[in-house]
């Protein structure tokens, strides 16, 4: 059964299920929709794709699964980027939900904003808000560094999907003035993850 990724390919949500994918060795048929023009929230794309109007979603046969990290997790139970330890499978879980609420509302957020609408299309709401996502931004990357210099990867001495999940819009956090430099250990598992055999580039 062919699986489609519904998505929008600057999207780091999207990339890391294209990075799970490759180092499973899965392929996967990618269709685009253009955020930018509203594409997830046609009247075709809530009813049929995602009620929640956004992408990813993963697509298997008729049945449709939002949200990047569920997707990753599908496509990789069962195999090594998993843990066989039921506690660290746990904790693997806990970055993963951690991602969800501490990092990618802070930095992918400022970076979407900054990168792709342009700060001067910017509302003064979301323009007030930066200050606060930046601070937040700083903290998660700060807590990963202090994790990170304890352990090769989040969850020990295993690449897992907790390093899927936050790789993918750490790696691109620079580009929305986060600070990365200022995260040693972070910089280092940055290269540790792209390193790996079976990577690929967010935009490949
Ligand atoms: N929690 C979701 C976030 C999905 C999300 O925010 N998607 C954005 C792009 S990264 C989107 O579809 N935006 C278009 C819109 O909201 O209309 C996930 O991890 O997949």
């Amino acid at each position: 059964m062919t699986l489609i990724l519904h998505e929008y390919a600057a999207s780091g949500n999207c990339y890391k299920i294209r990075l799970t994918a490759a180092h499973l060795g899965v392929p996967i048929e990618r269709r685009e929709y253009d955020v930018m023009t509203g594409a997830t929230r046609t009247p075709e794309f809530l009813a049929t794709i995602n009620a929640n109007g956004r992408i990813p979603v993963l697509q298997d046969g008729d049945r449709f699964l939002p949200e990047s990290n569920a997707a990753c997790f599908y496509l990789a139970d069962g195999s090594a980027l998993i843990p066989e330890d039921r506690f660290d499978r746990a904790d693997m879980l806990r970055w993963m939900f951690w991602e969800q609420y501490n990092h990618e509302p802070n930095i992918a957020t400022v970076r979407y904003w900054l990168v792709y609408v342009g700060e001067t299309a910017l509302t003064e709401t979301q323009r007030a808000m930066i200050p606060g996502k930046r601070a937040g931004g700083e903290a998660a990357l700060a807590l990963m560094d202090d994790q990170l210099a304890r352990t090769p990867f989040l969850v020990g001495d295993q690449f897992t999907l907790a390093d899927i999940a936050l790789y993918a819009y750490t790696h691109v956090a620079s580009q929305a003035g986060f600070e990365v430099a200022r995260y040693p250990s972070v910089v280092a598992w940055l290269a540790r993850v792209a390193a790996l055999p079976g990577h690929i580039a967010i935009d490949a």
